[in-house]
């Protein structure tokens, strides 16, 4: 087993985080009156509901004020989405319209953001004719806002009446030495600020956005990214920094940095994080607030459930002309429906965790779960773009991250070499749980001793995992098994994030 790093060592994991099960379903600290209700439909403030919601974004706002060193400006904000991606630049107008016709095509949409390409608080005039016109046109869609908050003070309490409940400002270092080392220059009062003093004074503003925003209710989220001998000892400290101030979550996400980006990591060779080392980080970071884990780093033009891309069915060709009605009948029936399936799945885990109250603490086990989504394993292994990896327990299972993974089964034949991809990939996990797996690759992911598991076919996500650690107990019980002990890290090469060829519209 490769060695660990010095921060998993120095900081324990939270093994009373005082989450029932995993981010987003409960808090660490208290929260603001109302937050658990606001967030519980959103599928980025809460990990049950990216089950069952999808969010969609407006790429309103082309320009920024600030550079920073994982960024090209001829692709999207990094700061919330994947390097060497291109957006459809829309007007305000154009985007209010996008947005009703999404909303009308999927009941499931609960949240409109904007996310880029560039700064939306550096592009004030077009983010709030935007913003305003959503509100108009679809009240019951959420408002949501991602920023590098140099602007934020500006800005915020217009946000607020303007009715932006949910807000990200992404924050790298809360030490201007190391923020130095992140941000390059910032522009600031009509001239370009560089070094320590440019970092102080962004590190200054965002703080004080953020403090602003929490104090007028708005539900703050901070981005953070993992850059490996930057800022990764200091991100722990940014977490207790900003779980001070009353944020809701804080999102722990891995540098992306390859040379065909154009960035100055990419193009200096400074390189993301290997899954093991964001693990660790996280962990550091969990300690202080509540952590996400299940960030998909989106394009600024995302649409649809995180995880899946359907940008490409609403470009702006492919809208219908004139205006489109809203849909919001059929959003409120979607979330009466996704409220009667939580009753089912929450009794199903209750009923699960009854089952194996009883087995010994030391049972445990990481497992890989391929799911579609409304919170079931309902995906064949060879069609899985991604995979859900759980640790699970008798206190319940918990999301550790979601890794993506080649499609192994295209038009009915699997490639040889994206199953030992995929092996590769899924190396630290004891069990797969799908709707269904060939026979070629069960016996290869038996032979690298990850079981394959289709009893939970369309059952519950959660009670699933449980249903699996239940009869794990009983063969290691019955001498059948050993203790599973923990599995070798996924290779250095198998990064926990996106790394495929960059999607450049
Ligand atoms: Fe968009 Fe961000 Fe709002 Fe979500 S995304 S502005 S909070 S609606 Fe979500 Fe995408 Fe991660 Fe962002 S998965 S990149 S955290
Ligand atoms: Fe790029 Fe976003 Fe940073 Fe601006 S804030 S330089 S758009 S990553």
């Amino acid at each position: 087993m490769k060695p660990r790093l010095p921060i998993a060592d120095a900081v324990p994991p939270a093994a009373n985080c005082g989450f029932s099960r995993g981010c987003g379903d409960a808090p660490a600290t208290p929260v603001p009156e109302g937050a658990l209700e606001r967030a519980r439909n959103h599928p980025c403030y809460s990990e049950e509901a990216h089950h069952h919601f999808a969010r969609m974004h407006v790429a309103v706002a082309p320009a920024c004020n600030i550079q920073c060193h994982y960024c090209n400006r001829k692709y999207d904000c990094s700061n919330e989405s994947r390097p060497g991606v291109v957006s459809e630049r829309l007007t305000p107008e154009q985007a209010v319209r996008k947005v009703l016709a999404v909303a009308a095509e999927v009941p499931s949409l609960s949240v409109v953001g904007i996310a880029g390409p560039g700064d939306p608080l550096a592009n004030p005039r077009q983010t709030f004719e935007t913003l305003e016109g959503i509100a108009r046109a679809a009240p019951d869609l959420k408002l949501c806002l991602s920023t590098n908050g140099l602007a934020l003070l500006d800005h915020v309490e217009r946000l607020a009446s303007v009715g932006v409940h949910h807000l990200t400002v992404t924050i790298n270092a809360i030490d201007p030495e190391v923020g130095a080392r992140i941000y390059p220059w910032i522009s600031w009062g009509g001239r370009r600020l560089h070094g320590v003093e440019a970092a102080r004074i962004l590190i200054d503003r965002q703080l004080a956005g953020l403090a602003k925003a929490v104090e007028l209710g708005i539900l703050c989220k901070v981005n953070s990214v993992v850059i490996p001998g930057v800022n990764d000892l200091h991100l722990p400290e940014v977490a207790r920094r900003v779980k001070s101030m009353g944020v809701f979550l804080h999102n722990v996400m891995p540098l992306i940095s390859a040379p065909e980006h154009g960035t100055h990591y990419g193009l200096t060779g400074q390189r993301g994080p290997t899954a093991e080392e964001l693990e660790a980080v996280q962990r550091g970071c969990e300690v202080d607030v509540k952590l996400m884990r299940h960030c998909r780093q989106c394009r600024a033009d995302a649409v649809g459930r995180l995880g899946e891309d359907r940008s490409q069915a609403f470009s702006l060709a492919k809208l219908p002309p004139g205006p489109a009605q809203d849909a919001a009948d059929v959003r409120g029936a979607h979330r009466a429906a996704v409220e009667r399936t939580r009753r089912k799945l929450d009794a199903a885990r209750q009923e699960a965790l009854r089952l194996v109250a009883s087995i010994p603490e030391t049972i445990s086990g990481r497992v890989a779960v391929a799911t579609k989504g409304d919170g079931l394993v309902n995906q064949h292994f060879g069609h899985a773009r991604e995979f859900l990896i759980y640790d699970v327990d008798r206190a319940g299972p918990r999301l550790v991250s979601h890794r993506k993974v080649e499609q192994y089964c295209v038009g009915g034949d699997g490639e040889e070499d994206v199953l030992t991809s995929v092996l590769r990939t899924l190396a630290d996990c004891h069990a797969v749980l799908v709707a269904k797996v060939g026979h070629c690759p069960s016996g290869q992911l038996a032979a690298a001793g990850i079981e394959p598991v289709t009893d939970f076919a369309f059952q519950p996500i959660d009670a699933s995992l449980l249903g699996w650690l239940a009869r794990l107990s009983e063969r290691v019980s019955a001498g059948e098994l050993p203790l599973p002990a923990r599995r070798a890290e996924p290779a250095p090469s198998e990064p926990s994030a996106p790394r495929a060829k960059p999607q450049v519209a």
